[in-house]
């Protein structure tokens, strides 16, 4: 994906400040630019030399942080993949710690640069870009200026300067939410909690405490969302309900009083004098399965909630759904002929992922593999009835096989486009509607450089084949 740089956010407050820049990577580098234009006085550095030409390339001045007395730096800017603290600290983070120094991302400083602006922070295991990009989606559709972005798409510091009138919509990561400080969301989301980035947290209860930050300021806020489909988020419902502030509850899975839900495929909103039924997300092809009803249920909260409950605006709002043209790679419908789909889910890089793509199909030309995460596709073994072939690609292909054995039909086709190729033979040859499913269960790494340049292959393999096609 290409990045704007606009870096017109006005970030003069860090004129002459001396700010110690630590990743110059997707958000670090431009943050850096973004400080340094303003007249902040940047020490840039990257444990990885490439990055630091990249940087150097572009006039950022590099110190190895390594070597400098931390007393001197006023903040330090840390990339949120670089330790703050388990498995253990990088080594620039333990000297700034001791130092005193301050140790914030780059969502932190757009907060203190954007005093004005409206913020929505949206968090969650899974499903936080997806909810991210659909309220983007539908504030930009009800004419609300809107820049989505964060853990998502671009970083905070290259996205476009809001002012008062406007939104960020912003995906935040545990890691970022570790480096917040003072930043308040005038609307937080927290969808679900499940064991994941446990290295990074010490413990489940790091995880935890570092997803409950999402609430931790709210001296603006207007209203904070939460999914209570498992129960870590229930108690988390819990603990915060009652207080001035609305807080609605979201379930993909049960009628909730006086909160938002889904029901019979139908989204619900009990929080008016008569329960409203929204919209059958069932007609909603871009957001299959229960997970996109958990997705939607907390955006339409959010975005009801902004709307100050304007009820006339329910019925756009349910219409802007229906639009929502999803996310690349993520279950993204990418082609229709003669029955059969050809579904593009590159992002899903672990069977966890894989499990809620082939839940909402039927009839699955499965095109799997790469290089396996633990467990590999044992867990998967409850949809194998689903599938009609598995076409294997990659590293992977023997074991995902030995799981395979007896259970679905399966045949090694080595790489993706000779995957691709025979799914779609498979497909023509079928004369009942079907899937062909790029959801590899593993990381792209073995064949590709990221798991976007895997499903663009993918998308362009299939519209190159089925153009040639009579
Ligand atoms: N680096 C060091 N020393 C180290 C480790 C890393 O110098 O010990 C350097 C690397 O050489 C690299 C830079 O730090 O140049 C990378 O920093 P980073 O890992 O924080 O990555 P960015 O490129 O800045 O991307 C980050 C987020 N990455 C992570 O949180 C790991 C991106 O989320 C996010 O989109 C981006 O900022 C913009 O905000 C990605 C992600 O995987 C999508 N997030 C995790 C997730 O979604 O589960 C949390």
């Amino acid at each position: 994906m290409k990045i704007e740089t606009k870096l017109d956010i006005n970030l003069s407050a860090f004129n002459g400040k001396t700010i110690a820049v630590l990743g110059l990577g997707k958000s670090g580098l431009p943050a850096a630019n973004a400080l340094k234009k303003f007249g902040a006085n940047i020490l840039a550095w990257d444990d990885d030399v490439s990055q630091r030409n990249a940087a150097k390339k572009q006039g950022l001045p590099l110190v190895d942080l390594n070597n400098i007395d931390m007393k001197e730096v006023s903040l330090m800017l840390l990339s949120p993949g670089i330790p703050l603290a388990y498995p253990s600290p990088h080594p620039v983070v333990n000297k700034a710690k001791i130092a005193g120094c301050e140790i914030v991302c780059d969502i932190e400083i757009l907060a203190r640069a954007e005093p004005n602006a409206f913020f929505v922070g949206i968090t969650g295991t899974n499903g936080k870009s997806t909810t991210t990009a659909l309220i983007g989606h539908l504030l930009n559709r009800l004419g609300k200026k809107a820049v989505v972005g964060g853990n998502i798409g671009q970083p905070a510091l290259t996205l476009s300067s809001m002012g008062e009138s406007g939104i960020y919509v912003l995906e935040i990561s545990s890691y970022q939410l570790e480096l917040l400080s003072s930043a308040t969301f005038n609307l937080s989301v927290l969808l679900n909690i499940s064991p994941d980035h446990i290295d990074r947290h010490g413990s489940m209860e790091g995880y935890i405490s570092a997803k409950r930050r999402i609430f931790s300021h709210t001296s603006k806020t207007i209203g904070a969302i939460i999914g209570v489909d498992d129960t870590i988020c229930r108690d988390i419902h819990k603990d915060l309900s009652g207080g001035e502030t609305p807080v609605i509850a979201i379930s993909a899975e049960r009628p909730i009083c006086s909160g938002v839900y889904v029901e019979k495929g139908w989204l619900v909103d009990d929080r008016y004098k008569s329960k409203c039924r929204i919209i059958d997300l069932s007609k909603v092809e871009r957001l299959p399965g229960l997970h996109n009803a958990q997705n939607t249920a907390a955006a339409y909260a959010a975005v009801s909630l902004i709307l100050k409950e304007d009820e006339t605006k329910l019925q756009e709002v349910a219409d802007s759904i229906s639009d929502f043209p999803g996310l690349e790679h993520r279950q993204e419908l990418i082609a229709k002929t003669n029955g059969c789909r050809f579904i593009n889910d590159s992002k899903a890089t672990n069977a966890n992922a894989t499990a809620r793509a082939l839940e909402c199909n039927n009839n699955i030309i499965w095109i799997a593999g790469g290089r396996a995460k633990e467990g590999g596709i044992e867990e998967l073994t409850s949809y194998f009835s689903k599938i009609l072939h598995v076409f294997l690609i990659g590293e992977s292909a023997i074991e995902f096989a030995k799981t395979l054995e007896g259970k679905a039909p399966y045949s090694f086709s080595g790489d993706l486009i000779k995957a691709t190729e025979k799914a779609i033979d498979l497909a023509i040859k079928e004369d009942r509607p079907c899937v062909v499913l790029l959801s590899p269960a593993c990381s792209s790494f073995d064949q590709f450089p990221d798991f976007e340049t895997r499903g663009k292959t993918f998308r362009d393999t299939v519209k190159n084949l089925l153009g040639n096609r009579p």
